[in-house]
Formats: C-alpha cells, structure tokens, sequence
C-alpha cells in the first residue's frame, strides 16, 4: 500500500533525473486475474552524473518478480523496493538495459489509473503518474523515450489488442492465447502510454492528410454501439481537417485508434495513437443524446486529437506546466467550436462555465495560479483553472498579438521546440520573439492566483468635447499569495453613439489604445478621448476579453441600450445578464422592484426574441436570467440560498409571465417534423423551443406544465425529452414525479440515460431529494466504481443544487462528506473531486457555514483518508 504521507512537491526544486531511459520493450501477459509485466529500459547515465548515483524509480502496488541488467540477475543487496518504487544502488556508468519482471492485478484496480479492467476490457489510464502502476519506471513527463509492446491474452476474452503507434506484428500464441506487437516512433513521456485488449466492435474510416498520406481510422466499443460512434468520427475527420488548416499541424502516424470504455476517471486521453475515451463522450444517437451530448462529444474529440501536437509532440517538463497543454489545447479547441459553429454563442457559452466554475475557484479556498508552484496531489490539479483559465491567458495572447502575430509565435513554437518536454517560459519566449516584444509582465497571468476586479467610472465633459474612462484592477488575496500585482488586461472596446452606431474619437490619451483595445498595464489610468460630440455609451470588454469581473457604473437604460444596439454580440447578451443581476440584488437585499424596471427587462427580452438579426442559438442564450449561484457569488457573503431561490423564481414570473404569449407563440412556430440532426441550424431551433418551454414552467404560466408533459412524451429525441423533464423537475410541476419515474422505466437499462435521471434526480431543488439519493446508493445494484454513475448523482447534488447540499439543517453537507468517506476508500479521484463542492462553504451565510464547517472537521477526524481527499480538506478547512 502507498504510504500516505504529506509530501509537498515545488517547482523550485525540479531538477533533471541523473539516469535517462530512452528505449522501452515491454512484453504483457494478461491473463484474468493476474497480469505479468516484462520491461526492458535502456537506461544512460546522463552527463555528469557521479559514479555511484543510485537509479530511483517509480513504482506503485507493484509485486517484483525478478531484476536483472544486461542480463544478469542482481543480487538482493543490489537494489530494494518500497512502497513508492524501486532504486538499483550502483547501476554501472555507461548505457545498460534493466529488465524487470512485476505482477500487477488489474482485476482489484477501482483506483482506475495504470492498468485496470473496465466491462472485462483491460485498458490503460497514465496520466499523471498511472504508468508506475504498471511496471517501475522514472514516471515524470520530461522522460522521453520510444516504446516497444508486446502482449499475450487469451483470444476469446481478448480478440482485439491495441497499443500505441503501428502494429507490427501478430499472431497465434498457442494455448487459445493469441498476440500482437506494437511499436510507436515518437519518443514519449510514460503518461502517454496506452494498451487496451478485450472484445470489442469497431468502426473504421480514413483521412488523406495534406500532404497526402492515408492515416486509418478506428473507434472501438462495446458490440452493439458501433451505430452510436458515427459522430465521434465525423468529429475526429473535422478535428485532423481543422488542425491543418488553421494550424499548419498534420497527423503523423499512421493509426488513429480511439476506445470508448465504461469505467474512467475522466473524459478521455490524448495517449499517442490510441486515444481512450468515457464512453459517454463518445456514443451519440438522437434518441440517447442530447444537443449538448453532441457538442460535447465533438469538443473533446477535437481536443484530445489536439494535443497530438500541442501536449504530446511538445510536452510538459514538469506537471507544474500542465497548463502548458491543457489551457493551450482548451483555447484550440474552442477556435475550432467557434469555426465549425457560431463564435458568438460558443463564446458566451465559455464564459458562462468560465464564471460558474472557475471563478468560483479562484475566489475560495482552493484558488491556485494557472501554473501552481506547489502540490501534494498532482491529480487535485487538473482544474478549472489550470483548464479553462488556462485557455483564458492563450485567448489574450492572441488577442493582444492579433491573429497572425499568435500565429507566428505558435509556429516557431512548434518548430523550436517539436519533440521536447518544455515550459510555460519557452512557451512565451516564442511569442515574444516572433513579435519582438516583452511578455514579461504578461506571464505574471500564469503566476498569480484571483480573478481580478475591473472598475470602470466614466466622465463626459460636455465643454471640451472629452470622455474619460477611469479604469482601475485590483485582484484580492488568495491562499498563500496576500500580495498581488497589476496585470495586463487587453480591454477590448466601443463608444457608441446616440443613434446607435460607432463613435469614433480624434485623440485618446492615458494608455496603450489600438485595434478598439485598451492595454490596462498599471493598476490604474485615466483614459481621456477628444472630439466626442456628445455622451457615448461604452461596450466594454467585447467578447469577454480578459477573464475579469467588471465593475460599471452603467445606469439600466444604457444596458437596455448595449443590449439594443451593441455591435459585440457577448456584450448585448451580457447587457441583458447585467439588468437581470441588478434587480436579483436588489430584491435579496429587501429593495423592492420598480414596476418600470422590471417592464423595461421584459420588453428587452420580447424584442430580443422578437429581432430578425440575431439567430435562435444566440436568442435562447440571451432569454434567461443569471443561476442562483451566480447571483450568490455576486453577493459574496453571507449567502442564504433559500431566499436566492424565491427571489430568482419571483423575478422569473415578473419578467416572463407578462410576455408569457409571445413565449408560447415562438415556441409553437419552431416545432419540426424534420429528422434530428445535429447541426449548429437545428441545434439553434430546439434550444431556443426548449428555453420557451422552461420559461413559461418555470414562471408558472396557465397551463405550461401540461406543455412540458405533452413535450416529454411526444418527443422524438433525447433533447427534447429531456429539456422537458428537467423544466418540470426544476420548476417542481405537479407532474415532475411521475415523468421522473417514467423517465427511469423507459431509460434504466441504458447507464448513459440512467446518468440523465440521477442528474436530474440529484439537482431538483426538493426536501427529500436526499432521502431519494441515499436510497439509490443503498440499493445493491448501484455501480459505486464507476465514475460516471457517481458523480450524475452526488457530484451534481453538491454542485447544482445549491438549496439542499447547503440546507440549514446541514443534511446535505453530510450527507456529501458521508459519500466521500465511501467512496475515497474505492476512488481516491473521484472522492477528492465530489469533495470539491463544497468550496462555496466560506461564503455562506453563518449557520449554514458552520454547518458545513462541522461536516468538514467530521470527515477530517473520523477517518484515514487518501492523500487525494486529505490535500482538498486541508486546503478547504485552511480558509
Ligand atoms: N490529459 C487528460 C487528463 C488527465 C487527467 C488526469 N487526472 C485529458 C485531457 O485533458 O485532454
Ligand atoms: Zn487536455
């Protein structure tokens, strides 16, 4: 067992190993219940290295059955093995092969990282340190070797053998086993090996690539899925398309094999050549999936097949610069949404998550810089932040370079640094080369953890013809960083005009301004604009160009006006969410509504749905109100969400019920007959019918719960279906059990489906919904190793129902920390990640805080938990 030991790890401290190994043959014999592992590493002192310098490598629940070097079987006080791996004292000074033999048990694997069995298929998952789980090894991203893999599996539970790279070899092993070798080409750091034997159906395709070489395509599934893989492939062809047109990149082998599998730990991984993936983002069909199925599907197939250049090509050095690939291959695979797609709605799509989930983060007790410089965990930090933050920082970079000047910078980065593992200072080094300019304030984005706060005043002087932006940031104290320092901010930007068209300026002073952009570098300035005939109204922050939060002092009449007349499509959305915001605090704060504002809103949203401009994707974005949550952060403090709930439900009614016709007129002029597809055209009309429907359930308007329940039984695709049942289970319709009940009997058998009802099961806003959820876990056929099942169910509860995990009694709180303690003991990842839900607890209002503050403390007391869930608890009980 590993020892769970408080190790911190610092970046400070990163240094090269003395021994590199650069070649790796590896021989699987799998057999159920026990897998032997044969590995040859040719291993090379590095430059410099003493005489004597011990060989410590890796290893993790691992049975060593013999060593030897060059050959000859070492004695036993030639190396030892612990808990955490294994060091060969004197390896000789000159290039050598080590072999070792381990057994592993794949079988007992529920942690799911190394190699483990999901549904009888033994697959791989390495990323981060999952492939000392396999064999002993120097598991750290800046080993790059080539690897060599033979395995032996009985045929009949095994047909089909998959590593990375080509295939170069198989055949009949006797005894009803069978094998293959596989060989990859491109050195590669351990976490992205991959190996994945069982009995599957397939589906094959091709790409000629630019330069016209024929690359084969393969998805692997369960049999009888082949069908529902048809769109992850069309997305995969689109992905390679993509890459080279925008990037330059091409493929460079000559397999792409994806495996879907039942049981991961996340959503997929990008292992050279055989990417393996969730299986829930894979299967698609109208009838199982949903719209957001489909783009989700698409966005993650596009972004593991990303990362064969940016991620496994150029690599990590270190897991400090995980962001390096992930928040670099989040920003691709956004631009290729946004091509393929609306740029428009992905964008505020984005930024939605973007406020939902990682600011959060950044503004509570597990804030951490993009690029941290400390972990005790490295899987506690594939977050939000080093993700979608992470996306952020690229997105300015091109934003502030333009785009041919990112493109040139992304260029030279692929040609410096191909087949390197290599840091987020490389990485900025060649933009600022290519551009020759100075980023070195700008890395400080990576560095510095907090959302920072933009303030706006604004002053028109009508004399001298001047308009004056004052704009300060500040960024508050985040754990372990009390002092913060100004960023760059590139402020994208407009004046507009009375009449609604651009105004324009014949002098601006007090900051770098170019291409409609302020470059805020200092922590304030005073930005003066002159020939401005009369008072503009500002659209600040087009396009969400920095991840901020804003502060204006815009009155509601020049939102309603942005929100008119704004040629920035995210700032007339946004100006809408403002208008919805303010009238949400006021009410919280106990100001009741003037009857004009809330009419003004009103009418903004029928003349928003009314615009023949603006399309039904964008439309069904911008008729809404911002969530609960978002309305509870924006207090800040003290937050009681009961009365955030009522609030948000009464100004529902006011704002919707009035137009409640016109709601219901759009939604019956955009019913079709036609056959799904998954187009961003029809994608656009169902989200905007199923908006209607949720709005006039949610505003309770006469008789649209019946709607809702006509809708779910006469749908004719899962989006519709179940855009339905959660209008009803959210709004909580007299209906919603019986649809809930009939939703489970129709749907049970299909664990994809069973996901939807335990999600909406787990985020209906009800007493008793943890009564329903505790009997779901008892019941004896509940899957409690798999990842997917689990967090439907009580990762939703903890994050999108924020009325009962945060219930005042503190039922919900417990009832979380009792699972966690569960599960932590099956899936450390898992728990840690469920864990995390409760990292709004400081802001909450007093009762409820201790509540939380109690189940925190009892989870910390009562048990031995993994370093996973003890690095969380730590940091959520620090604050
Ligand atoms: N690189 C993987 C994530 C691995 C997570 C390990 N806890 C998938 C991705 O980001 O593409
Ligand atoms: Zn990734």
């Amino acid at each position: 067992m590993r020892t769970e030991t408080e190790h911190t790890i610092y970046l400070k401290d990163y240094a090269p190993s003395p021994y590199r190994i650069v070649a790796v043959d590896m021989d699987f014999r799998i057999a159920v219940d026990k897998t032997r592992v044969v590995t040859q590493l040719t291993v090379e002192p590095r430059e410099g290295t003493a005489p004597g310098t011990p060989l410590v490598l890796d290893g993790d629940e691992l049975t060593l059955g013999s060593i030897a070097i060059d050959g000859a079987p070492l004695v036993l006080s030639a190396y030892a093995t612990d808990a955490n791996g294994l060091t060969v004292f004197e390896p000789p000074l000159r290039r050598f092969v080590l072999e070792t033999e381990v057994t592993i048990q794949p079988e007992g694997n529920t942690k799911l990282m190394g190699l483990y069995r999901s549904s009888g298929t033994w697959c791989t998952q390495c990323e981060p340190e999952g492939f000392r789980r396999i064999t002993y090894y120097l598991d750290r991203p800046d080993n790059l070797a080539v690897f060599k893999v033979r395995m032996t599996a009985p045929r009949d539970v095994a047909p089909v053998l998959l590593a990375n790279g080509n295939r170069i070899d198989q055949g009949d092993a006797g005894d009803g086993l069978h094998y293959a070798v596989w060989e990859d080409p491109f050195p590669k750091p351990a976490y992205l090996f991959a190996l994945v034997a069982g009995d599957l159906g397939s589906i094959s395709d091709s790409f000629a690539t630019a330069s016209g070489r024929k690359v084969d395509l393969a998805i692997y599934c369960a049999h009888g899925k082949e069908d529902q893989c048809l769109w992850a492939m069309d997305s995969l062809k689109r992905s390679m398309a993509w890459d080279e047109r925008r990037f330059g990149r091409e493929y460079d082998l000559d397999v792409f094999n994806i495996v879907a599998v039942s049981d991961f730990n996340f959503g997929a991984m990008e292992n050279k050549g055989l990417n393996i993936f969730n299986d829930r983002l894979v299967f698609a069909q109208p009838e199982t999936a949903t719209d957001a199925n489909y783009d989700g599907i698409e966005r993650v197939i596009a972004h593991e097949y990303f990362h064969n250049w940016t991620g496994n090509r150029i690599t990590c050095r270190d897991w400090f610069q995980l962001c390096l690939k992930e928040g670099l291959t989040v920003y691709r695979d956004q631009e290729f949404t946004s091509d393929e797609r609306s740029r428009a709605v992905k964008r505020i799509s984005d930024v939605v998550t973007l406020r939902s989930a990682q600011f959060p983060e950044d503004g509570g007790p597990l804030a951490h810089p993009a690029r941290p410089d400390q972990y005790r965990e490295i899987n506690n930090f594939y977050t939000t932040t080093v993700y979608e933050k992470g996306a952020e920082i690229v997105r300015m970079l091109a934003t502030l370079l333009g785009e041919a000047g990112f493109r040139k910078g992304m260029d030279l980065y692929f040609e410096r640094h191909d087949g390197e593992a290599t840091t987020i200072e490389a990485f900025l080094a060649v933009f600022a080369e290519a551009n020759g300019i100075d980023l070195e304030q700008f890395k400080t984005w990576y560095l510095q953890a907090g959302t920072p706060r933009l303030k706006v005043a604004e002053h028109y002087d009508a004399d001298r013809q001047t308009y004056t932006l004052k704009l300060s940031q500040e960024t508050l104290p985040t754990p372990g960083q009390p002092n913060k320092v100004p960023l760059v901010l590139p402020i994208k930007f407009g004046l507009i005009g009375p009449n609604g068209s651009p105004m324009a300026w014949s002098g601006v002073s007090g900051a770098e301004v170019r291409d409609e952009m302020i470059v805020l570098k200092d922590s304030s300035a005073e930005i003066v604009f002159t020939g401005i005939p009369s008072r503009p109204v500002p659209s600040l922050l087009r396009g969400f160009s920095a991840p901020v939060i804003l502060e204006t002092e815009a009155s509601q009449q020049d939102q309603l006006f942005l929100a008119r007349h704004d040629s920035d499509p995210f700032n007339r959305w946004q100006a809408l969410q403002d208008v919805g915001m303010a009238l949400a605090l006021e009410a919280v704060e106990g100001r009741p509504w003037s009857d004009a504002a809330v009419t003004a809103l009103s009418q903004a949203m029928s003349d928003t749905l009314a615009s023949d401009t603006l399309d039904n994707a964008f439309k069904a974005l911008a008729m809404s109100l911002p969530d609960e949550q978002l309305i509870g952060r924006q207090i800040g403090k003290d937050i009681d969400p009961d009365k955030i709930h009522a609030v948000r439900k009464r100004l529902l009614q006011a704002v919707f019920e009035p137009i409640a016709q016109q709601l219901l007129a759009t939604y019956n002029a955009l019913a079709s007959d036609a056959p799904y597809a998954p187009d961003p055209v029809s994608t656009g009309r169902r989200a905007l019918r199923n908006r209607m429907l949720a709005l006039l359930v949610a505003s309770e308007a006469f008789g649209a719960s019946l709607l809702a329940v006509k809708q779910y039984q006469e749908a004719g695709n899962m989006t519709d279906r179940l855009a339905a049942l959660s209008a009803a289970s959210s709004a909580a319709t007299p209906d919603a059990p019986a649809m809930l009940a009939d939703f489970r009997t129709r749907f049970g058998a299909d664990p994809l489906v069973l996901d939807k009802w335990l999600t909406v099961t787990a985020a209906a806003p009800r007493d008793g919904v943890i009564e329903d959820m505790k009997a779901i876990l008892s019941d004896p056929t509940f899957p409690k190793t798999n990842p997917n099942r689990l967090r439907s169910l009580v990762g939703t509860f903890a994050m999108s129902n924020p009325t009962q995990f945060a219930r005042a009694d503190g039922a919900g709180f417990r009832f979380v920390a009792d699972v966690v303690t569960e599960i932590d003991t099956i899936n450390p990842q898992v728990a840690a990640r469920v864990l995390t839900g409760f990292r709004i607890w400081p802001m909450l209002e007093s009762g409820r805080r201790e509540a939380a503050r109690a189940a925190l403390t009892g989870l910390a007391s009562g048990n031995t938990l993994s370093r996973n869930t003890t690095d969380i608890l730590t940091r959520m009980l620090a604050s």
